[in-house]
């Protein structure tokens, strides 16, 4: 039998910033440990402190590099601040990934700098249940400031939304970005817009193509709405990075003023418990699968007995009964 860990003592550590203790509770996490209902309610009364600040945008645009010099900007104003950079498409986790690391090792040797890869793909709905609850462990570990990195494919960047504060959206020059924006949702997603290499030919013509955009957008806006700020970088310089510090500080007043920080939490909290909700219900289906009422009513709709909603219906029945 696996050996019981003490769980209060590790989020005590946790809280003390010991490295190691947020690993380990990030850990349980990814496992799913047998513990992750004892680690939750530990966690619960420390957390709703920290901003959360999610980065998206396509492969290779900057994301890693801008969270690099955004951490060291934060730490310049003495906050702590985690980072979770979430990879979809790998099944690898635990340390950084290589590129990461290389971008990230500025801050391998300051205690105050939690840095932390996360797969999602082996996991039974992606993303879904795994990192809100890693993002709890950093909130209760005290980080001021919590980084969440994800490529913007698929459903990845819904998920970073849900979970973030303040969403930046990262787009480069050259890449046809504005209109890939427009075309994948990602206007309506971004708190604020990060045209990063800048150094580059064509920044200028990104940011008018994104002011353009932009304008349309609002025109069917109604009530109070905020205003997405673009900031241009050079984040391989750390150039630009105190702009979008401050645009994100903008931000924070701004939902603070209008209740969408408590908005924003409410369906964050709410997208958890559902995702815990189905992940329980599609392990006890799971369960269902080994004993034969599932083979039992799949025969009966081959036959013509009943349809599969009706079939559907009798087995959810019997998940309530389990
Ligand atoms: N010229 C220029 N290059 C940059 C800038 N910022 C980042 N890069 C380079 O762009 C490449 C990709 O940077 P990353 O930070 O890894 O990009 P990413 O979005 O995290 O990439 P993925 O995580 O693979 O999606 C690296 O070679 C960086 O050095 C910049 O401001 N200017
Ligand atoms: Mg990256």
């Amino acid at each position: 039998m696996a050996r019981q860990l003490d769980v209060s003592d590790l989020v005590d550590r946790a809280r003390r910033g010991q490295p190691r203790a947020v690993a380990r509770l990030i850990s349980l996490v990814e496992d799913a440990s047998p513990q992750l209902r004892e680690v939750a309610a530990a966690l619960a009364p420390h957390t709703g402190r920290a901003e959360v600040v999610g980065l998206t945008g396509s492969p290779g645009v900057g994301k890693s590099t801008t969270t690099s010099a955004l951490v060291s900007a934060y730490r310049a104003l003495g906050k702590r601040v985690g980072v979770l950079a979430i990879d979809p498409s790998s099944p690898f986790s635990g340390g950084a990934l290589l590129g990461d690391r290389i971008r990230m090792q500025d801050h391998a040797t300051d205690p105050d700098v939690f840095i932390r890869s996360m797969a999602t793909r082996g996991h039974l709905g992606g993303m879904a249940w795994a990192t809100p609850q890693a993002l709890r462990v950093m909130d209760a570990a005290g980080f001021d400031v919590v980084l969440i990195e994800t490529v913007g494919v698929g459903q990845s960047e819904v998920d970073v939304v849900s979970l973030a504060d303040t969403t930046l959206v990262l787009l480069a020059p050259g890449m046809g970005d504005g209109i890939q924006a427009a075309k994948a949702g990602i206007l309506e997603i971004a708190d604020v817009f990060v045209v990063n290499k800048a150094d580059r030919d064509g920044a200028d013509t990104t940011v008018r193509e994104l002011k353009y955009m932009i304008s349309l957008g609002r025109r069917e806006l109604r009530g109070p709405s905020w205003r997405q700020p673009i900031r241009k970088t050079v984040a391989a310089r750390g150039e630009g990075v105190e702009g979008v510090i401050e645009a994100i500080g903008s931000h924070r007043e701004w939902l603070t003023a209008h209740g969408e920080l408590a908005e924003r939490r409410l369906v964050r909290a709410r997208t958890e418990v559902e995702a815990i909700a189905l992940e329980s219900l599609r392990a006890r289906l799971g369960d269902l699968h080994g004993g034969d009422s599932l083979d039992r009513l799949a025969k009966r709709v081959m036959a013509g007995d009943v349809d599969p909603y009706q079939a559907a219906d009798a087995l959810i029945a019997e998940i309530k009964q389990s």
